[in-house]
């Protein structure tokens, strides 16, 4: 990684030594205005994916999924099982997850990844010990992610129901997309890119790991310098890990959450579900909207499960 990317460009210090939220520093009060002007139906879409939904619950290799389970329900209450007692005879249901902060729908902290000893803003790797305590996902949650989000159906665009294993495609394409659907990336947009590749776990359960390859964004020093230069303060897609796996060319994995996340600030949302919005969009050919995420504020969090709304 240090090879690949030891010219790439950066923004740290650009929001001062302690900046802990990056690129989304550029959603500022008049970029959410921007974003409310795109909502004309009051139509509500949410993008997160159900956590423990009986069909599986697609993760990164090596996460397992949340699991739920049930502490009180009404068999508590059955003669001798002892369920709390309760003047007036209250009864109710509690339960509890076990998660990977970054199983099901996501948000990253900016410290998520990193290589060379230094997280977002130069912070020391060791700062991740035992928990972020830089860049984590607090400050995010704290601020909220509000602005302009465009959808670019990257299947839909090249004719796919689903892309395939390892599929790359590049900023080029993201604007190409773009203009078969009618519409322009702008700087500051919340960009949202369907690939509907996780159909394909649904479709081969266990076997969809094999060879695992998600297709997705591919690294390059031009696509990295148009994420600068457009500003783009967050990148959400319907995949595990937002970009294709392996760099094709230099054999890396996952380059761009380091060129991307760690040296320019983006934050990086993953494992949404877009099938209904990218359905409506390609009937009402309305592409871009208000877009509004609300991470959990978990303290020393390196990310946090989200449900993304999207107004149109
Ligand atoms: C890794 O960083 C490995 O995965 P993700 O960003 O998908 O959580």
């Amino acid at each position: 990684m240090t090879d690949l990317l030891a010219n790439a460009p950066s923004n740290w210090g650009k929001w001062g030594p302690d900046d802990e939220v990056g690129s989304l520093n550029y959603l500022t009060a008049e970029e959410v205005l921007r974003g409310v002007q795109h909502v004309k139906q009051g139509s509500v879409f949410t993008l997160q994916r159900l956590i423990g939904d009986p069909n599986g619950d697609p993760v990164w290799p090596g996460r397992t999924p949340a699991e739920r389970t049930q502490i009180l329900d009404e068999s508590n209450w059955d003669e001798g099982n002892g369920g709390p007692a309760f003047p007036g005879g209250l009864h109710y249901a509690d339960d509890k997850i076990n998660a990977f902060l970054q199983g099901s729908t996501q948000y990253d902290a900016l410290g998520h990844v990193w290589y060379g000893g230094k997280i977002w803003n130069g912070y020391d790797a060791r700062t991740t010990i035992g928990g972020l305590d830089k860049a984590s996902i607090q400050p995010i949650a704290e601020r909220g992610i509000v602005g302009r989000g465009i959808l670019l159906d990257m299947a839909r665009f090249r004719g796919k129901s689903t892309m395939d294993t390892a599929e790359t495609f590049t900023h080029e394409d993201l604007q190409e997309c773009a203009k078969a659907q009618g519409v322009t990336i702008e700087k500051h947009d919340v960009i949202i890119i369907r690939t509907n590749y996780l159909q394909q776990f649904f479709e081969k359960g266990d076997a969809f790991y094999d060879g695992f390859c998600e297709p997705g964004l591919t690294y390059s020093p031009e696509l990295v310098q148009w994420f600068q230069d457009m500003e783009i303060p967050n990148l959400v897609t319907d995949t595990i890990a937002n970009e294709v796996t392996t760099d094709p060319v230099s054999g890396v994995a996952l380059p761009l959450h380091c060129a991307l996340m760690r040296n320019l600030g983006v934050t990086l949302t993953e494992i949404c579900d877009l099938e209904k919005l990218a359905e409506d969009c390609a009937a009402d050919n309305q592409y871009v909207f208000l877009y509004v995420a609300a991470p959990l504020k978990v303290a020393l969090g390196s990310g946090s499960p989200v449900n993304p709304v999207v107004i149109k």
